[in-house]
């Protein structure tokens, strides 16, 4: 299954609102699969379509210790969220070389299709409440850098524009 290629910061099209999966179709499977594929080649422990150019609300996520439960979350709703909120350093597979702390809810509650077309509800806390928040985050547009102040994203924005024009020149 092929690598699919991941939007890198500050690509317009990672603010792009995903729209919902209108069915969980052979398509639909296999571009979960090769998300999967992808979050795991680029050590990352969630993913979202948004990422890889699909703007439909699609998300894949892995935060067990042994890196071999992924999950598949298809028209992600969060139904539940604790009015603690707990801050955390955060990276991105789109924003590389980034960390910051951001403020999340401490415990939510998600509803989702599996890839069986199936709903289901799950709890979550911790780093898997912190993952499926800013996957759930990519679908709507939103990156985590968005959380920080105006300059600390305009650095980063300059940064990384500098970084993508000195690759394109090394392969001109
Ligand atoms: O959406 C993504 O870019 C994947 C993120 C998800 C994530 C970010 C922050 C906190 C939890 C999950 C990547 O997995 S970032 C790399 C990473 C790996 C392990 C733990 C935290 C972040
Ligand atoms: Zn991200």
């Amino acid at each position: 299954m092929p690598l699919l290629d991941i939007l890198r910061y500050p690509d317009p099209r990672l603010h792009r609102v995903a729209k919902p999966v209108a069915a969980v179709d052979g398509r639909i499977r296999q571009l979960a699969a090769d998300m999967i594929e992808t979050m795991y080649a680029a050590d990352g422990i969630g993913l979202a379509a948004t990422q890889v150019d699909v703007h439909e609300r699609l998300l894949v996520m892995d935060t067990s210790e042994g890196r071999d439960t992924p999950r598949v979350l298809i028209n992600p709703e969060l139904v539940a969220a604790s009015d603690e909120i707990v801050s955390g350093q955060e990276g991105c597979l789109s924003v590389p070389a980034v960390y910051d702390d951001v403020p999340r809810h401490a415990r939510v509650t998600v509803r989702a299709l599996g890839l069986d077309g199936q709903p289901f509800q799950f709890d979550a806390q911790g780093l898997e409440a912190v993952c499926v928040q800013h996957e759930m985050d990519h679908l709507v547009g939103k990156v985590f850098v968005e959380y920080l102040s105006p300059l600390k994203r305009e650095r980063i924005k300059t940064r990384l524009l500098k970084q993508a024009r000195e690759l394109l020149k090394k392969s001109a």
